[in-house]
Formats: structure tokens, sequence, C-alpha cells
């Protein structure tokens, strides 16, 4: 193997460094934050928190094992850093055990909040249930073979892709349809607004990640070299996971905290009444 194409600067290496550390610090800090919020909200809505708080805990064990698959795998030599001679290879294969606990969840958590209850919740539960652990199996299978690793092979990379993507276009057909339902469920209400622009949040967010994971390509294009892709796919993984999981959760607290509000409850009702 030419350990040299795998080569990375200085700023390479530390910038995907800091941008993974920073994916998992977002996830410990916004956990606390899930978790001290969860009581401003009727408990009909509290669900939606408690699967936040699921979904940062997963994040924050894998994605800090990401970035120490990342600083295991490289070592510094003379002016840059190369692959370590013996040490496991970096590999993206912890997002997906990621993916594919949250995805279901982060789908799950919003039916809360849309008002969606009884048979036609536990319907959309299995479908999205469903659909995103297939996209996600599927493309775990295509990362082994993204171009720039060891065994690449584009072919079998761009025909698990597709498959994914298949399963993905199923989920965005039923996210579109539940945020619909929910903005109309919330006639009248202040949260309304906010609980509608949650739809192009995700649309962004999530097109992230086929997006990161077709970066490679690049190299096969001859678009850029392994330095460029690399650090571009990471990145935008980052951005990717604090914007589908915290920015998306925060949003979900704020749209569940007006609704609760508006049909009076105020936390310090609870307290008061646990006194007297
Ligand atoms: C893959 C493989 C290539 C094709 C497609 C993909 C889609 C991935 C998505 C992942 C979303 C992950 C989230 C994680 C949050 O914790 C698997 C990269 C379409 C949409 C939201």
């Amino acid at each position: 193997m030419d350990t040299q194409v795998f080569a990375l600067s200085v700023e390479a290496f530390e910038l995907v460094n800091h941008f993974l550390t920073l994916g998992y610090a977002a996830m410990g800090a916004a956990l606390i934050f899930f978790i001290l919020t969860k009581n401003t909200n009727l408990p009909k809505y509290r669900m939606s928190s408690v699967l936040s708080v699921v979904v940062m805990v997963s994040a924050f064990i894998l994605l800090f094992s990401q970035q120490q698959s990342w600083s295991a795998a490289y070592t510094f030599s003379g002016d840059r850093y190369v692959l370590r001679e013996g040490a496991e290879l970096f590999t993206n294969g912890y997002r997906y055990l990621n993916w594919l606990i949250d995805v279901p969840m982060l789908l799950i958590q919003i039916l809360f909040v849309a008002g969606i209850a009884g048979a036609a919740r536990a319907k959309y539960m299995f479908q999205f249930s469903t659909a995103g652990v297939l996209m996600i199996l599927t493309g775990y299978i295509g990362q082994f073979y993204e171009p720039g690793r060891v065994n690449q092979d584009t072919t079998l990379w761009l025909v698990w892709g597709f498959i994914s993507t298949v399963f993905f276009v199923w989920v965005l057909i039923l996210i579109t349809r539940v945020i619909r339902e929910g903005k109309r469920n919330m006639k009248g209400s202040s949260g309304q607004g906010l609980f509608g622009a949650i739809l192009p949040l995700f649309y962004v967010s999530w097109f992230l990640y086929p997006g990161a994971y077709l970066m490679p390509g690049l190299m096969d294009l001859g678009v850029a070299g392994y330095e460029f892709s690399i650090v571009a796919q990471q990145m935008t993984y980052t951005v990717a996971d604090i914007s589908s999981k915290v920015i998306y959760g925060a949003m979900l607290q704020v749209v569940s905290s007006r609704l609760s509000d508006e049909q009076g409850f105020h936390e310090d009702q609870v307290i008061s009444k646990t006194i007297s």
C-alpha cells in the first residue's frame, strides 16, 4: 500500500480532529439542555425530549469513538501526518452505527409534537423505522468501498448508495406528510411557523449526508485529492449532525413549550402542586 497517497498536512489533520471534537462536545452540551427543559412541556410532548436525550447519548459516545479513530490512524512524520503503520485504519463506520439508533428516534420524536396519535402514530413509527434502518444499513455496506479506502470499489460504492437513496426518498415523502399534518393540527398557535420551518431544515441537513458520502468521488473524477475530500467529508458530517440532531431537537422543544403554554401549562404549577 502506498501510504504516501494518504498523507495529510498539519492543517488538514487538525481541522478534522477539531471538528470531530466539536461534534461530540455539542452533543454533550445539548444533552444537558434537553434534560433541563423537558418539564417545561405538557406530559404528552415530553417523549420528544426523551428521544432527544437518547439521540444525544448515542451520538456523544459514537462521535467520540469517531474522533479516537481519527487520531489513532495517523502519526506525525517530519512535516505532515501519515498513516500509522500497524494501526487501525480510520473508518466512518461508527457514524453509521450512530445513525442506526438516531435516525428512527429523530423521525419518531416529531410525531409527539405534531399531535399524531393512536393508530396513525403506530403506522408512521413502523414506516419510519423500516425506511430509516434500511437506508442506513445499505449505506453502511456501500461505505466499505468508498474511493480513497484501501479496498475501494467504485461500482459497489455507487450501487449500494443508490439502493440507500431509494429508502431516503421514502423517508422524505413520509416526513413531508408528517410536517404538513402537524402544521394543520397547530392552526392558530404561535408554534405553527417554527414547526413549519423544520421542513426546510430537515431537507438541507439530511441531504448533507448523501453529499458527504459522495465527496470521495471527487478523487475518482480528478477534481480533488485525498486531503480535500476527506476534510470536506468530515466537516460536512459534523455540520449535518449538529443541524439534524441538536438544532432540530431544540426547535421541537421550543414548539412544544409554546403549545404547552397556550394550553395553560406552566412548570411552576407542577412544582406548587407537589409542594402543597
Ligand atoms: C447514505 C448512503 C448514501 C445514500 C444516502 C445516505 C443517506 C443518509 C442519511 C443519513 C441521515 C443521518 C442522520 C443522522 C442523525 O443522527 C446512508 C449516506 C441517501 C440521510 C439524520
